[in-house]
Parts: C-alpha cells; sequence; structure tokens
C-alpha cells in the first residue's frame, strides 16, 4: 500500500482560475457571494484548495480575464501563498472580430491579431515561469460551404507553427480539441484526430489535450488516452464531466466510472508520476454550486479514481487477459473500481499532516465566510461573454 501512497503523494492537479469565478450559461450567470474580484483573489482561493488537499499546487490562467500589469509580481504573489502559476490559456474567443474565427478567419489581419495574442501569452509564459501554452479554438463554421474546410486547415496550421516556433525551451504547447460550440457545422479541431496530426507536424513540443467534455455521447475516451498515451503526444486534460454537451459539471460527479478507466489507463502506462509530463488539470464552471467546495470536491474525485486505478491487482489482470479469461480480467478492474479508497486517502492526508477531511476542513476553516465578508464591492470576475 506504501507504493499506492507514495504514487497519490505524487499526484499534482492544477486548478482554473475562471472556476473561481462567476459562471453560466447563455441563459444566466448567476452571481454569488465572495468570488473573486481579482487574479490575485482567484489565486488565494486556489491556494486554500492546495493547502486542504496537498496535491492543487498551481494554477492555470487565462488571458485577458486575469491580465495583470506585472506577472513576475503575480507569480511572487501566487508563491507566497504556496502554490505556482501553471497553463497560460489565451482567449481568441470573445471579440467580435472573431465572429468569423480568429487564426482560420478568412481575413489575414484578424488572423494577425489572433497569432499576436498568442504569442504575448507565450511571452507572458515567459514571465510567469509556465510550461504549457494551452490552446483552444472557437474557430469554426455554422453552415456548409461557409468556407474552406481545407483553407481553413492550411490557416490552422501556419499560426501553429508560427508560435510553435517562439516557444522558449521548457514550453510546450497543448492543442485542445472540441466536437462543436460555439460552431455548430465545423470545429476546425474538432477532434483527437486532427489535433493529433497538428501536432506530429509541429513537433515534440506540441502535444494534444483531451478535455473530458468535448466528444461525442459514447465515445471511448479511456482508448483515445491509451492511444495518445502509447504515441507520447498525450499532453495533458481538462478534466470535467457532463450528462449531455460540454456541460462543465465537478469531474467525476457525471460518470465516476469513465474518471476511473481513463486513470486506469494512465496508471497502466506508468504515466502518472510527474516526470511521465501529463498534465491533470481541471476545468469546470461552478454555475449554482459555491466554488472553492467544489474545487475540493473535484480534486477529492480525481484523488479517488486515480487510488482505486492503482488497486488494480495488474499481475491477475494481465494473467486473465492473456488466458483469454474475460470474466476474469472484468472482474480485476470492478474489484478495484468498487474498492472504497476513502479510508485509504484520509489515512494519506492524516500522515501527511492534512485534515483527513478537506471538504469538513473547509467548512470548519470559517474561509467562506471570511470572503463572503471581504470580497464586497467591487466587480465579481467571471467569463463576462
Ligand atoms: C472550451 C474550453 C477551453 C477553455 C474554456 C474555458 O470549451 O474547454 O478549454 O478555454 O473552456
Ligand atoms: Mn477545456
Amino acid at each position: 500500500m506504501e507504493g499506492v501512497k507514495a504514487q497519490l503523494r505524487g499526484h499534482r492537479i492544477e486548478t482554473p482560475s475562471w472556476a473561481y469565478g462567476n459562471s453560466g450559461t447563455r441563459f444566466k450567470v448567476y452571481a454569488q457571494a465572495g468570488v473573486p474580484r481579482t487574479p490575485q483573489e482567484k489565486i488565494a482561493d486556489a491556494a486554500k484548495v492546495h493547502e486542504l488537499t496537498g496535491v492543487a499546487p498551481s494554477i492555470a490562467l487565462h488571458i485577458p480575464w486575469d491580465r495583470v500589469d506585472d506577472y513576475p509580481a503575480l507569480a511572487r504573489f501566487a508563491a507566497d501563498h504556496g502554490i505556482t502559476l501553471g497553463a497560460i490559456n489565451p482567449n481568441v474567443f470573445q471579440e467580435d472580430d472573431y465572429r468569423l474565427g480568429s487564426v482560420c478567419n478568412p481575413d489575414p489581419t484578424i488572423r494577425r491579431k489572433a497569432t499576436d495574442h498568442l504569442l504575448e501569452c507565450v511571452e507572458i509564459g515567459v514571465q510567469t515561469g509556465s510550461t504549457i501554452l494551452s490552446l483552444w479554438f472557437a474557430d469554426g463554421t455554422n453552415y456548409p460551404g461557409q468556407d474552406s474546410i481545407r483553407a481553413r486547415q492550411d490557416r490552422l496550421a501556419e499560426a501553429l507553427s508560427e508560435v510553435y516556433g517562439q516557444l522558449p525551451d521548457g514550453m510546450r504547447m497543448l492543442v485542445e480539441y472540441k466536437l462543436f460550440e460555439p460552431s455548430f457545422y465545423t470545429m476546425d479541431l474538432p477532434d483527437w484526430g486532427t489535433s493529433f496530426a497538428h501536432c506530429v507536424n509541429l513537433g515534440p513540443k506540441a502535444q494534444v489535450l483531451v478535455d473530458t467534455g468535448h466528444h461525442a455521447p459514447g465515445t471511448n475516451i479511456e482508448f483515445i488516452v491509451a492511444l495518445l498515451l502509447r504515441a507520447g503526444k498525450l499532453g495533458g486534460f481538462h478534466f470535467n464531466s457532463r450528462f449531455y454537451a460540454d456541460d462543465d459539471l465537478m469531474v467525476g460527479a457525471a460518470d465516476p466510472f469513465q474518471l476511473f478507466r481513463i486513470m486506469h489507463e494512465i496508471a497502466a502506462a506508468g504515466a502518472l508520476a510527474p516526470e511521465a509530463n501529463v498534465a491533470f488539470m481541471l476545468d469546470q464552471c461552478h454555475n449554482i454550486e459555491p466554488k472553492v467546495p467544489a474545487m475540493i470536491r473535484s480534486v477529492l474525485n480525481v484523488q479517488e479514481a486515480t487510488a482505486k486505478a492503482l488497486l488494480v491487482d495488474r499481475e491477475a489482470l494481465a494473467k486473465a487477459q492473456a488466458e483469454g479469461d474475460v470474466l476474469g480480467a472484468n472482474a480485476a478492474l470492478m474489484d478495484a473500481y468498487n474498492t472504497d479508497v476513502r479510508p485509504l486517502l484520509a489515512e494519506l492526508r492524516a500522515e501527511d499532516g492534512l485534515d483527513p477531511d478537506p471538504i469538513g476542513a473547509y467548512r470548519r476553516s470559517g474561509y467562506q465566510q471570511k470572503i463572503e465578508a471581504e470580497r464586497v464591492g467591487g466587480s465579481a470576475m467571471g467569463w463576462g461573454a
């Protein structure tokens, strides 16, 4: 069990700055009390999540939502709170200029503007000490004939290659795909295969980012994960869960078994260790639930799925698989999945000087009351769509 504990101790889950802010749907963005008004307050909330879970030592930024005048100072502020600044996410999907796309736009001046923002985010990453440029494009079309599918791929390849060429040593780019929304006929990066093809063309510093909410219903995401791992092209995850579309619900809430199957492929490939360089990041929206405890719950859900995956009896599984013992092999996985790992994780936290019950600890901390009392006035951060 000590081996499992050691691997769980080495696990790192990055939380997204935007999930601490107000979010919603096209119908309503619900304002909640105590929501951050500045990137610094988001960092403070992320630091609270790390303080109570011990495995969330970094926060991803989104630009311009987290734009500041002095990024080295922001990195020092984060360090003073015991965390680091993680992936830098450019935003080329919230300006009128991007109506027909950003880097895939038919208009070269718009493409130039979008590419310049990506390059600005590379520079921001240098100043924050980040090692990941995390790229997602809303680019696509809504009607057949609206634009040339092939020409848009040429434009995408051109922009990605220019940015790739500007990546400093130690920084890599992750290319996220999404089946649909906000475009509803084509997305220029709709699936793992398109992202993979571009990443292979770009080179070793380009890898695929798997957002678990970005697939057609019924997609076997762990198959994609196993395949990308085999090809050395799995850069990381945007973990969340969904019942229907890109619902961005708490990871593991809608389909904990799927999360377990994904973490099983990770563990089986020995890709849990930090040196495997798979970025485990959350990407969620807490539209109706309190943000900080929702983030703590999400980190615990990933920990629980990971602990179950580490408890798979690999010898029994390999033996059953080799013997074609279908039921035996499936049982090896289900025994692990059906194991209650909460006592193990509580013990681990206690051994590490953490409260065995982080959610209870948060409630007892009075942090929620504190931020609701302090964060009055100013404008709460949100998507601002
Ligand atoms: C797009 C996405 C992308 C982000 C955004 C916050 O749906 O998953 O990763 O930039 O959400
Ligand atoms: Mn995402």
